[in-house]
């Protein structure tokens, strides 16, 4: 029933550039008190805030990060299919909250040559972890070339923080350790549990001396690269935040209206957002915010979107337009030289400035190994290691 409501949607949804609404947007530097931010500080102490808490009152719920213990047991597994060029650790991560316990296994591959301590990329994944790493052909979480390009490529299963499922969502941590956020209507939910999850392996990078997080990267693919984007905005320890086709309620414009739209996603996948998020169900406009405020409260960070051209319910130039606008504010408040284009074509295409990367490619939706290449190469130019050929 979820597959043909979606697949009706999908269908009947805008993808005509005619019948997209003329884009009246929220000011990035207006606060809700209606005074003009002028400066870094300012945009750090008020404006960026206040954006990242209506955010979470609106869209994606709060996000609690207290907890009375976190634990980490680590076990190296020692036959595994990247044997030959890497070292496979599975650490579990207990947190404890009131005397209950959440357990979330964090796989780590990190590379066998070269000296650690090495950067690292977190995938947030929604499919079984298990099957990604059997099946050497899979390229969604494409071990062989992040490691090979000299980075420990990390991976999490969400169904251990939040199941991807309508029914049984609240049987991670919302029952475990954060019970009372689910009588909120700004509670967390789904991609904000996630989101959590992705925190709580950087609580593990942090310690582990192979790792260095200040060279970090967290991706997502779609409902991932939702999550990633939620990620990224709160929790500053992360140097960069991939977001992949992510489109409705991740990189791109909610006002466009241009494939998925707010009630779509809110019918489909009430679970994903706060209740308080119902609604803007066709009442776009009403938003305080619109997607490109939410990549611009992770600056002066690194954020790269990627699209693909066949992912028209994502809605490539919605999120191509969040980026450029988003850009704004590495340029006036953190004075970065951020040249994106201002058209958009429809062909594929590669760009990056600054602490800003952007691609569409061609195909489906999907996280591939085209994507990586561009995502490592992309971290490499962050990181100061010459670009790979
Ligand atoms: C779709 C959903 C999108 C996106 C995608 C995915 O069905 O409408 O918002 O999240 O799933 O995660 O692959």
């Amino acid at each position: 029933l979820l597959y043909c409501l979606q697949a009706h949607s999908q269908q009947t949804a805008n993808y005509d550039e005619n019948l997209v609404p003329k884009l009246v947007l929220p000011d990035l530097f207006v606060t809700y008190e209606g005074n003009r931010i002028q400066n870094t500080e300012d945009w750090e102490s008020i404006r960026r805030p206040e954006l990242v808490q209506a955010f979470a009152d609106e869209m994606y719920g709060q996000l609690p990060n207290d907890f009375d213990e976190i634990a980490f047991q680590e076990e190296v597994i020692t036959t595994h299919p990247y044997a030959d060029f890497s070292i496979y650790k599975l650490v579990q991560i207990g947190v404890s909250r009131n005397g209950n316990k959440q357990t979330i296994p964090v796989h780590l591959f990190s590379p066998k040559v070269g000296h650690g301590p090495f950067p690292v990329v977190l995938l947030i994944s929604h499919r079984k972890v298990e099957d990604l790493i059997n099946n050497k052909e899979d390229q969604f979480f494409d071990i062989q070339q992040i490691t090979q390009s000299g980075y420990v490529a990390a991976i999490f299963d969400v169904a251990y923080v939040s199941p991807d499922d309508k029914d049984r969502f609240a049987e991670g941590i919302l029952t475990t350790l954060y019970p009372e956020q689910m009588q909120l209507p700004n509670g967390m939910r789904g991609l904000g549990a996630w989101a959590w999850g992705a925190m709580r392996a950087m609580d593990y990078f942090e310690q582990d001396p192979l790792i260095d997080h200040s060279k970090s990267a967290v991706v997502g693919h779609s409902r991932g690269g939702k999550a990633a984007l939620w990620c990224g905005a709160n929790d500053t320890r992360w140097s960069l935040t991939y977001s992949n086709e992510s489109g409705c309620g991740g990189a791109a414009l909610s006002r466009r209206k241009f494939g998925e739209t707010v009630e779509r996603i809110n019918t489909v996948f009430p679970y994903w957002f706060t209740d308080n998020f119902d609604a803007y169900n066709g009442k776009e406009e009403k938003l305080p915010f619109d997607q490109h405020q939410l990549i611009a409260s992770i600056a002066p960070r690194g954020v790269y979107i990627a699209s693909a051209m066949e992912d028209l319910w994502a809605d490539p130039r919605g999120e191509y337009l969040s980026l450029k606008l988003a850009s704004q504010v590495y340029q006036q408040l953190y004075d970065e030289k951020i040249d994106l284009p201002e058209d958009y074509v429809f062909a594929p295409h590669f760009h990056h400035s600054g602490s800003l990367g952007y691609h569409l490619r061609a195909g489906q939706h999907n996280l591939i190994s085209e994507d990586w290449k561009r995502f490592l190469d992309f971290a490499d130019l962050q990181f100061g290691k010459p670009i790979r050929h």
